[in-house]
């Protein structure tokens, strides 16, 4: 199996299944494609017609949207166990995360993932309306678990948000904090941040506010 992803210290989209792959052990090939490499659309379309990343690879199938993949690799790979058991529960959990995969556009415009900097922002009535949506949500987190128990699909969504929060100060109730904690310590993704740290190229669309 192979994972398609772009740059780790911008690309929100590729962490996604990234996280779900790794959080599970589920063995994967990396490749890494950079969003400024010259012939950029010539290569992606080597890997699906859509041109973009995340694509995965299984066994001759390919799938080119973040949220299908992480529900395929629920499905073959986790017994489904990337949702929540209960049905209820389920259609909560797919709410919050098809609402991730298509909403929050004011904090996507106005907070780019940036995992290497710490920055400040101005920050909208429309971006904190946002902000507090969220931090809503993930107050309601479990205590002892991720926001429905186990590790799945929607704590993988929302730890490209987490990153974001922790670039730009944004400041959570102190229920909201424990779970963007959780995320951003999740042996996973402090395998990804390090590489992210590592990585020297420049994005400049995706370097927003000032250094602190
Ligand atoms: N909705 C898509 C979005 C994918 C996407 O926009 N990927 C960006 C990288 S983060 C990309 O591949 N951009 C390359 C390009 O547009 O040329 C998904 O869920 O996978």
């Amino acid at each position: 199996m192979k994972l398609i992803i772009a740059n780790k210290n911008y690309s929100t989209w590729s962490l996604r299944p990234w996280l779900l792959l790794k959080a599970h052990h589920i063995e994967f090939d990396e490749i890494n494609v950079s969003l400024r490499e010259d012939g950029l659309r010539q290569r992606l379309l080597q890997y699906s017609e859509s041109a973009k990343m995340p694509v995965l690879h299984d066994e001759g199938l390919v799938i080119w949207d973040t949220l299908a993949i992480c529900e395929y690799i629920s499905e073959v790979y986790l017994a489904g166990k990337g949702w929540p058991i209960d049905a209820k529960q389920r259609a909560i959990a797919r709410s919050i995360t098809a609402e991730m995969h298509s909403g929050y556009g004011n904090i996507r415009n106005d907070l780019p993932m940036n995992i290497r900097a710490k920055r400040k922002v101005d920050i909208s009535k429309e971006v904190q309306r946002e902000i507090d949506y969220i931090d809503n949500l993930w107050a309601k987190c479990q205590q002892d678990g991720y926001l429905f128990g186990d590790y799945g699909i929607v704590d993988g969504f929302f730890t490209p948000v987490a990153s974001r929060f922790n670039t730009y100060g944004i400041k959570l109730s102190s229920n909201a904090q424990i779970y963007a904690d959780k995320l951003l310590t999740h042996p996973a993704m402090q395998e990804w941040s390090q590489a992210a740290r590592l990585e020297t190229e420049t994005l400049p669309v995706d370097e927003a506010g000032v250094d602190v």
